[in-house]
């Protein structure tokens, strides 16, 4: 078995490389016209003194970044840099079921222990990354869990976190709605296959009975405009509401897309937030980053303000639709999943190296300096009503 087949079953990942061969990402891209752009903003040379902690919490809001308990032990200038820019973080693996319950009914929560206490430390908030998900999982864990599992998982970690100051809202599900009609056999919720709604409703009611807390959120990702899959998670959302089940929030991942190749769903996106907004489900946006798409400019420095201009953009759409959070999946260029090997998106980049460092989707670069993204997040937090 080659390395990295070895590397997709440990980490329990038995589609992941199907999807990156059917080129899945590129369902979900979103475009950018720069051209269009006539008031490009002077991202490059603004001097940006304030944290983006700072430009947020002057705005009422809040900025993170998803982050590893590893990172934060064995590099201090990455701790400082999250303790300096977050208020709030999630961590990127220590809370899946395959990190805290690795095998039946046995609980391990060092690392996001480690986590917890790195935010009551610098006073930030976490978020709870997650307790359902079809990936992420020990490979004595069926997908779907029967409920029994579900609720001694579920009782397990929730009940670790119950008196927790720093963990105030919980991922309660994470990406139940297929990827496309083909891959459902729940046509009116577009569930992953073998899942139905009643269970995901049964998991809400469970983690309320736990501790109620805590915010609650169903989180996806290709629910930024109008597509299939957005349609299907709001129904889902609808559902569970009028199943009388409390569900504060729909994290919208936002790994995003965007190209002067086609086109930004400005207008669906919009109604999405408008409709989560009807609902009384508050949209946050969970893990933002960005690639840019082909055709690629001729140099890193045009590629840096591609990504800035799409950060602007974006935000400024979420702000006007009043988002107060914004975690961002990762906060530096040096830890992106999107440089892993096994991760390596789309057609674009994955066969061609020589492009992988036109893979710069994140605030800071590999050497912690902030990037126009930075600014223009920054930005964006400051023009925000
Ligand atoms: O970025 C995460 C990567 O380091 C992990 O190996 C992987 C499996 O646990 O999960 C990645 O995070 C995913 C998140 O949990 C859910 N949305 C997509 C994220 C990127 O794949």
């Amino acid at each position: 078995m080659s390395c990295r087949r070895k590397f997709l079953k440990r980490a329990g990942y038995t589609t992941v490389s199907a999807l990156l061969a059917t080129g899945f990402l590129q369902k979900y891209k979103q475009k950018e016209d720069y051209s269009t752009n006539a008031d490009r903003e002077n991202y490059a040379s603004a001097n940006v003194t304030s944290s983006l902690r700072q430009l947020a919490a002057a705005k009422g809001k809040r900025y993170g970044a998803a982050i590893s308990s590893d990172f934060l032990l064995k590099e201090k200038d990455y701790a400082n840099l999250i303790a300096r820019e977050c208020s709030i973080v999630t961590p990127n693996g220590e809370l899946k079921w395959n990190a805290t319950e690795p095998q039946p009914g046995q609980f391990t929560f060092e690392s996001a222990d480690a986590i917890a206490d790195f935010c009551q430390k610098h006073n930030i908030d976490m978020h709870g990354h997650t307790l359902f998900w079809h990936m992420g999982k020990p490979d004595w864990l069926p997908y779907p869990p029967t409920l029994k599992m579900i609720e001694q998982h579920v009782k397990g970690v929730m009940g670790h976190y119950r008196n927790s100051k720093v963990l105030k809202s919980w991922d309660i599900a994470n990406e139940i709605i297929a990827d496309n009609e083909k891959e459902t056999d729940n046509a009116t919720y577009g569930l992953r296959k073998g899942l139905k709604p009643e269970l995901i409703r049964d998991l809400f009611l469970i983690a309320a009975s736990v501790d109620n807390s805590k915010k609650f959120y169903l989180n996806d990702f290709g629910i930024e405009g109008a597509t299939w899959k957005s349609e299907h998670f709001l129904k889902m959302v609808e559902y569970l509401k009028n199943s009388g089940v409390k569900i504060d929030g729909a994290g919208i991942q936002s790994h995003l897309w965007f190209s002067t190749a086609y086109s930004f769903d400005e207008k669906g996106f919009n109604s999405v937030l408008e409709r989560l907004n009807d609902l009384e489900v508050k949209p946050i946006i969970t893990e933002l980053d960005i690639i840019i798409d082909a055709p690629l400019p001729d140099s890193i420095e045009k590629l840096d303000q591609m990504v800035a201009d799409s950060y602007k953009r974006y935000l400024d759409l979420c702000f006007a639709a009043k988002v107060d959070t914004v975690i961002t999946w990762g906060l530096t260029d040096r830890h992106t999943w999107i440089r892993h090997p096994d991760w390596m998106p789309g057609k674009t980049f994955r066969d061609n190296p020589n492009l992988w460092k036109f893979l710069r989707p994140l605030p800071f670069d590999e050497n912690f300096q902030p990037k126009p993204a930075h600014n223009a997040i920054a930005q964006a937090f400051e023009q925000a009503s």
